[in-house]
């Protein structure tokens, strides 16, 4: 039985890859929901109805050992209603304040979401929680999940276009104080050395794919991956700019797409 990610779009590929780093064998089907595409300039409401609907849908036909909701947006909003709603393990993807905090030396952060991310008092939690002692500066970009998109269907990326994106945080109060930024959305480590090198100065960019790949290796880890099976992407809606997405899809080990 496979492993299933899920996201909006290619985002959860960051999180993919260092599970498949961890798990080469075990066989992967990614789920992109690129009729529901972008998730960050939806409402709560959308996301919290469409999110557990289309993984019940996805379970009955992957029959999946374990899902990783590898989208932020749609974690902090739906995680505990896909719980609730199937008997699988599940494991979500939220933004990484805990190991920002512990490495920030100036107790200033950024958070690097979405719209919809940035706003949920799940990032209040995690922030009252982890990073009492922070400020801690958030903006949500809908153009950096567009820029990383375009790149994974290898359009040639504009470091203006990211450092525009960027000027949204950094020119906060006490933005020139930021040490650390945590990459909240999982589209954004797909273009990590834009993002470094379109950044006023050096900041370190982190995000929790390592952490949840090591989560997935131990949750699976009772069970025998016996060879390399195909990975498969399935897209709630196969256009033009899904299709256009095969050969980076193929990068990351997915072989197969298909339709939902
Ligand atoms: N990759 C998703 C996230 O981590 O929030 C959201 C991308 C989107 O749909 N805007």
């Amino acid at each position: 039985r496979p492993i299933l990610f899920f996201d909006s779009g290619v985002g959860g590929l960051s999180v993919l890859a260092p599970t498949r780093k961890l798990l080469p064998t075990a066989p992967f089907v990614y789920a992109a929901d690129s009729a529901g595409f972008p998730y960050g300039t939806r409402s709560d409401a959308e996301i919290a109805a469409r999110v557990p609907a289309l993984l019940g849908r996805l379970t009955e036909r992957y029959h999946p050992r374990l899902i990783v909701i590898a989208c932020n947006t749609a974690s902090t909003i739906a995680l505990a209603a896909v719980r609730t709603a199937l008997s699988l393990p599940i494991v979500g993807t939220v933004p990484a304040v805990k190991p920002a905090a512990g490495i920030s030396e100036t107790r200033v952060i950024g958070i690097l979401g979405t719209r919809a991310t940035i706003r949920q008092r799940y990032v209040d939690d995690l922030t009252a929680r982890f990073a009492a002692d922070c400020t801690v500066l958030r903006h949500g970009s809908a153009e950096l999940v567009e820029l990383a998109e375009a790149k994974l269907r290898g359009e040639a990326p504009d470091t203006a276009h990211f450092a525009a994106a960027l000027a949204g945080l950094f020119d906060q109060r006490r933005g020139d104080r930021i040490d650390v930024v945590v990459n909240a959305c999982t589209h954004f480590p797909l273009a990590l050395p834009e993002l470094i090198a379109a950044a006023p100065r050096p900041v370190r960019f982190i995000d929790g794919g390592d952490g949840i790949a090591r989560r997935i290796a131990h949750l699976t880890q009772d069970q025998g991956w016996p060879a390399a099976a195909p990975g498969r992407a399935v897209f709630t809606r196969l256009d033009g700019a899904a299709q256009a997405l095969a050969p980076a899809l193929r990068r990351f080990g997915l072989d197969r797409i298909e339709t939902l």
